[in-house]
């Protein structure tokens, strides 16, 4: 297994259970609502999966009236200097901060809010040596700059980069793998966003495999990729299959549905 690094450590997550209401969830095509009896399930087998990997979880409760608060990812960004509740681009998803702030005053000593402009999480990619902010149809360029002033006050700078056009977030073209490599898909590895990192490209055909998640020693994966798979098993990572069918309905995968720290 290649080498860890600090930026997937993680020792506990927040993670909220799917409402009924994910029926009337965002999608930018539409599969089907997703069966809310059975992304119970595949939810609460994703919680377990974290608590195996060594993660103590935190579980809310169902918000009824915001559809994908399932995606607690998108509201906020946990860092170790402390947590930032964003400001969501997605009209129905707006109020979402709200519901996470006793959450992260809970967890965290610090929580600064984003001022201006929109950024979902989905759209924040942090390495072993920065944070990186892809923009998107959900994060603005006013929201880029008020997220860099909150981390130029803990230090860090932030690097700006281009979202593919037609993709939902940064995060769904790309997640961190150890502390050098990224998995991306063709598409984003071809922007040169990840010049400075070894780079593993989703397979044909694989892209929605790019968002999936490292969790200590452990990378999670959306169970319906086979070939991605075997070419990171060969690499020499531990994988976590999980059947993530009904937050896929939503455009939902591994990374939105915790916040890690
Ligand atoms: C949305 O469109 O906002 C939700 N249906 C899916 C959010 C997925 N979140 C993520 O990729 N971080």
């Amino acid at each position: 297994m290649p080498r860890a690094g600090q930026s997937h450590r993680f020792t506990r997550a927040i993670s909220r259970k799917p409402a009924r209401s994910c029926v009337d969830g965002i999608r930018a095509v539409d599969r089907g609502a997703p069966d809310h009896s059975l992304f119970q399930e595949q939810h609460a087998a994703y919680v377990a999966a974290l608590e195996t990997a060594g993660v103590s979880v935190t579980l809310l409760e169902p918000e009824e009236a915001f559809p994908d608060s399932v995606f607690v990812e998108d509201p906020a960004l946990c860092l170790p200097e402390g947590a930032i509740l964003l400001r969501p681009g997605a009209a129905s998803r707006a109020g979402e901060a709200t519901t996470m702030a006793s959450a992260l005053d809970n967890a965290f000593e610090t929580v600064r809010h984003l001022e201006v402009g929109t950024i979902d999480g989905g759209d924040i990619l942090t390495t072993e040596t920065e944070v990186i902010l892809g923009l998107s149809e959900r994060s603005s360029h006013e929201g880029a700059d008020a997220l860099g002033r909150i981390l130029a006050d803990w230090g860090q700078s932030l690097r700006v980069a281009d979202t593919p056009d037609g993709v939902l977030h940064f995060k769904s073209d790309c997640a961190i793998l150890d502390a050098e490599t990224i998995l991306a898909t063709p598409r984003l590895a071809a922007s040169g966003a990840f010049s400075d990192y070894r780079v593993i490209e989703t397979a044909a055909g694989e892209e929605a495999t790019a968002n999936a998640i490292r969790i200590n020693d452990h990378i999670f994966l959306d169970d319906r990729f086979p070939q991605t798979a075997d070419a990171l098993d060969k690499a020499g990572y531990a994988l976590v299959p999980l059947n993530i069918s009904e937050a896929a309905k939503l455009d939902g995968g591994l990374s939105c549905m915790s916040l890690r720290f």
